[in-house]
């Protein structure tokens, strides 16, 4: 056991709803209790999609105004950016030499995200899961609060740190455990119920984003697909992907049991029901929103935060990687 925490999000586009529910909302809790690394992931974020040198930059200085604007208090909790602690590329070199190809050929996000292509897939797409591995080993890390679309990546970085602890006979790492929320593990697309909430979606109206003006989050709750069933029926929700997404963004935001707001939301017609959860959503975005704006106009204090973060992160990583290099058998 180490009461480490470690996760990050990829800079690859605007933190959305998803990404907050899912993620960062139990960060901020948990930054309390454990020793938490919360990662700006910037190696994976070009490992598709590529954006242009100066966007990436001005996303990774978006993602620190975020983590601090939802609550991730840098005094707590290190904050700093995957690219800066060069043992995260260094332990992924590594540990791809205990990694099968046959673990990364079962990888459903590379399957998604190479598309039909798979030629033209890169190389870092395909590693990603190790890489991911290196980042949570590297700080021998026990809990990973993330998304449920990251279980399978999590459960691969269980095995390959038992395939290392296994091969020389100790327990060197920490088998990681993923921490996910019951209801806020996988926000659906506001288009499209059987997708999960996504940066790389070409819709803008399929996700709320942390950067939306409060006209622009009734605009996409207004949008957003429903049936034409009338009520809220508990019992038939299951079959109801859209609004069932829809009731759930409300049950977590407002804390009530999904039952609970169906009952409520029984009482009054789609219209009311759009009209409360764009309110609701206003209520909680509106203000992280003007924190980032905030934030962002001393990009100096943001750089600050990351190299004081990426300090103290390489200090662990640093002495972690030459215990891993000595077991290994290299001589240093
Ligand atoms: N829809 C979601 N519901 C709940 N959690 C989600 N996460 C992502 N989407 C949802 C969680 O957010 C964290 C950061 O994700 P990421 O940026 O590293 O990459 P991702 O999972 O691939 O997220 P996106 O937004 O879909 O990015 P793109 O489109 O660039 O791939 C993770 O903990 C994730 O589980």
């Amino acid at each position: 056991m180490s009461n480490i925490v470690f996760s990050g999000i990829q800079p690859s586009g605007t933190i959305h709803l998803g990404n907050y529910l899912g993620a960062i909302k139990q960060w901020v809790d948990l930054q309390d209790k454990y020793k938490s690394l919360f990662c700006i992931v910037d190696l994976h974020a070009i490992t598709a999609n590529k954006l242009l040198a100066s966007e990436l930059k001005s996303n990774i200085f978006k993602t620190v105004a975020a983590y601090i604007a939802c609550g991730i208090d840098p005094e707590k909790s290190i904050i700093f950016s995957q690219s800066t602690v060069s043992g995260h590329a260094e332990l992924s070199g590594l540990l791809g030499c205990y990694t099968p190809v046959g673990w990364l050929n079962r990888m459903t996000q590379f399957k998604d995200k190479a598309g039909s292509d798979k030629q033209k897939a890169s190389l870092g797409l395909y590693s990603y899961p190790v890489l991911m591995a290196a980042d949570i080993l590297l700080y021998r890390a026990q809990y990973v609060p993330v998304g449920d679309d990251q279980k399978q990546h999590l459960e691969l970085a269980r095995d390959i740190a038992l395939a290392f602890n296994n091969y020389y006979k100790l327990d060197y790492f920490v088998v990681p455990e993923i921490l996910v929320l019951d209801h806020a593990s996988r926000i659906m697309s506001l288009r499209d119920g059987t997708s999960k909430m996504s940066k790389s979606d070409p819709s803008e109206y399929s996700r709320i984003n942390l950067d939306d003006t409060d006209d622009l989050i009734v605009k996409k709750i207004g949008k957003a697909k429903t049936d034409s069933i009338l009520g809220f029926d508990f019992t038939t929700l299951k079959c109801r992907l859209e609004i069932s997404n829809l009731i759930n963004i409300y049950s977590v935001l407002s804390s009530l049991d999904v039952d609970k707001v169906c009952e409520e939301m029984s009482k009054h017609n789609m219209k009311h029901f759009k009209k409360e959860l764009a309110d609701l959503i206003i209520s909680v975005i509106s203000p992280i929103r003007e924190k980032v704006i905030d934030l962002l106009r001393d990009r100096f204090y943001l750089h600050e935060i990351l190299e004081k973060g990426a300090k103290k992160a390489a200090e662990v990583a640093s002495h972690n990687m030459k215990e891993i290099k000595d077991i290994v058998g290299f001589v240093q």
